[in-house]
């Protein structure tokens, strides 16, 4: 087992400041007497004991039966194994609750006060144990409790875009991949501490491994490294290793999934053709999935990016997406397995955003039972802000998923703090008009228990897991919100903040007002936050830049010319249902912040008092003063956050105020260029040393 130091995140569990709170808990929780029917109730056990231990002061005692004479007492268990939980849970509650949810109530037992978590399945008493120990960390009252949860959407993946024999992460900011082929099936502790963390706040599944599974080699790089790519995870050399991982991820009630390549059936040499519609390809999937199953028994399935940047797919074979996926679907059927299918295709840069919706919409109903499409949020490519893809409304008998990204691709990577949970609430907000009036993107994703989101994750080697001390909060947040999408944007903010720095409430304050600024401010300095897009530096390189500014390379995106910017995108908006496409194509109804992704307006256009221009300027010099005072504000924390991560963070910050004045600048000369009207705009760069 390897021993290196890593980063807590948020289950630091430290120590209670309150002594009322701390007594209160002592009482209840003191006394722990789980059921041990199950995996899970080792992970139970693990985490009461190290959660308890770090937040009471003092170790938990952990009882094979109920306690007796103590005054009070944490049960965790089944209903029908625990009297404890009898006296104050009803089998009919227990029969109405989703797999995944739980109860922790506070229930009178022999005349002692006592807490219990139940639920229908062991991974329902996990998220509950969770549930529990935040309450504790984040100083809730626990004395007259009554909780019944539910996640609101049934699939909740984090999609690791790791290239698994390179070791590397495809748009990772943290370090190479935290799974190590090599040394598999032997473990790490780290792949236990990643399944806490991800169950502490509800993720169900991870995919191993890149969507790009195969991918060209790079200069001076090991052939033979180079040669081996992700679509091999199939081989059967490799499945003990993916049955290790499985082995310590279930535990937690993490599924595994792999990304697999549509010409598996080629690569791995076995036939000549990959057409879904081959007998002998088939039989080919579905004797490669047996395998699969007798190596991992609760395998969740595969993710499939198809037919798009190089990937192969059915098309190579004049086949439909859902003859691909169904040929995939039905080959895990009789294991209960999964196929998420990614809507991401695209043949050129020039219209991209109405890719998406004209090769899938008609296939609506095509796709086999256990089929889910995959569509990332938006239709161009996780830009700072997009519309809500238009497919998500113009599915209404297909299993959708939603994909966000929560790796910071294009929202300033390792180094700009852009706290994403406010644009992943905004997008799941978005009424999407599908079924009458109010059909929210979330409402759409709950709906059936095949649909889901799916986060492209941010995670590596790093000691603190995420690269930035900060983007821990992006990983945090998705989780709590993708487990309830209703659940407030400060209250995710605050609860990770407590648990992660402290619950004195000007840290709190001071770190979210930094935290709720960052998005705000990366659309000001890097889109002038009129809806412009992809303004960012491509380069030849493998895998494309997407970090420094360079607003000429791809014009077709964002529209500038010598008579306006923006882009006319009445193709894409006539996309949507009314009234959102009216409201799309109406210069005075559309969304500010979308303005100019639908419209292409003169620099001189008159908009709300000023000028198209002028309010371009004046954002990208306001994002830069927003990011001063991000700097200024978390220096105020030196005393009260340790050094080592304060550091860290304020290094990033004067790093992320050096980068948003090179974009300011440059967005503001490509402007000027165009339009021929110098910025009249103040910033306060003369105070910088
Ligand atoms: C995994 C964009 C990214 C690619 C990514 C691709 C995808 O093009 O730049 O790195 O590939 O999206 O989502 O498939």
């Amino acid at each position: 087992m390897e021993t290196t130091a890593y980063d807590d995140c948020w289950l630091r569990y430290e120590p209670v400041q309150s002594s009322a709170r701390r007594s209160t808990y002592r009482t209840l929780c003191s006394h722990v007497f789980t059921s041990t029917a199950g995996p899970e109730f080792g992970v139970i056990r693990d985490e009461l004991h190290t959660g308890l231990t770090g937040l009471l002061g003092r170790e938990p005692h952990l009882w094979m039966h109920p306690p007796r004479s103590t005054d009070g007492f944490l049960a965790v268990g089944r209903r029908e194994r625990m009297a404890v939980v009898r006296a104050g849970v009803d089998k009919h509650e227990i029969e109405a609750l989703h797999a995944e949810g739980f109860i922790i109530r506070s229930v009178e037992w022999e005349g002692t006060d006592c807490l219990v978590i139940t639920g229908a399945t062991n991974a329902g008493m996990v998220y509950g144990t969770f549930h529990l120990l935040r309450l504790l960390a984040t100083g809730e009252p626990i004395d007259e409790l009554d909780i019944v949860e539910e996640p609101k959407n049934d699939t909740r993946t984090i999609n690791h875009w790791d290239n698994p024999f390179r070791r590397s992460v495809e748009r990772g900011y943290a370090g190479s991949s935290i799974f190590d082929w090599a040394q598999l099936p032997a473990l790490r502790d780290r792949y236990r501490v990643y399944a806490r963390m991800l169950a502490a706040v509800g993720i169900n599944g991870i995919v191993l491994n890149n969507v790009n599974t195969q991918t060209p080699s790079r200069p001076g790089e090991n052939p033979a490294i180079a040669d081996m790519a992700g679509w091999q995870l199939l081989d059967s050399s490799q499945l003990p290793k993916v049955a290790a991982l499985a082995s310590v991820f279930r535990r937690y009630g993490i599924k595994i999934y792999l990304s697999v390549n549509f010409a598996a059936p080629v690569l791995m040499g076995e036939l000549d053709t990959a057409d879904p519609l081959a007998d002998e390809v088939v039989q080919w999937w579905s004797e490669t999935f047996d395998a699969v199953y007798d190596h991992v028994p609760d395998f969740g399935g595969v993710l499939v990016k198809a037919d798009s940047e190089g990937q192969p797919g059915p098309h190579d074979y004049n086949r439909t997406h859902a003859a691909g996926a169904n040929l995939l679907g039905r080959a895990l059927a009789p294991h209960g397995g999964r196929v998420f299918w990614r809507a991401f295709v695209y043949g050129s840069h020039d219209d991209r955003a109405v890719q998406a919706y004209n090769t899938f919409a008609g296939l609506n109903g095509a796709f086999h039972e256990n089929v889910t499409l995959q569509i990332k949020n938006g239709p161009i490519d996780f830009q700072p802000r997009e519309p809500v893809s238009t497919l998500f409304g113009a599915l209404s008998e297909t299993n959708i998923a939603c994909e966000l990204q929560i790796t910071q691709e294009y929202t300033g990577q390792g180094v700009h703090l852009c706290y994403l949970v406010p644009q992943w609430k905004e997008i799941f907000e978005t009424d999407t008009h599908a079924n009458g009036e109010r059909t929210s993107v979330a409402e759409l994703l709950a709906h059936g228990d095949q649909n889901g989101v799916a986060g492209v994750g941010n995670i590596g080697a790093d000691p603190n897991w995420t690269g930035h001390y900060l983007a821990q909060a992006n990983c945090y947040g998705f989780g709590r919100l993708v487990w309830n999408p209703d659940l407030e944007i400060e209250s995710i903010t605050e609860e990770w903040i407590t648990q992660t720095f402290s619950d004195d409430p000007a840290v709190v304050e001071t770190v979210a007002s930094i935290l709720h600024d960052s998005w705000p401010a990366v659309l000001d300095y890097m889109t002038g936050h009129l809806g412009l897009l992809h303004m960012m530096y491509n380069g030849n390189d493998v895998v494309e830049n997407h970090y420094d500014p360079a607003p000429g390379e791809w014009p077709a995106y964002h529209g500038a010319d010598d008579d306006g910017i923006g882009v006319d995108r009445t193709d894409y908006a006539e996309q949507y249902p009314e009234p959102l496409a009216e409201q799309y194509l109406s210069v005075d109804d559309c969304p500010t912040e979308l303005l100019l992704f639908f419209h292409h307006l003169p620099w001189e256009y008159e908009y709300e008092g000023t000028t198209i221009i002028q309010r371009l300027y004046d954002n990208c010099t306001a994002g830069v003063e927003t990011v001063r005072s991000m700097r200024d504000r978390w220096a105020s924390l030196a005393d009260d956050i340790d050094r080592k991560r304060h550091r860290h963070v304020a290094e990033r910050l004067d790093e992320q105020l050096v980068e948003a004045k090179q974009w300011r600048d440059t967005l503001i000369a490509f402007f000027d260029e165009y339009a021929d009207i110098p910025a009249q705009t103040q910033h306060s760069d003369e105070s910088e040393p």
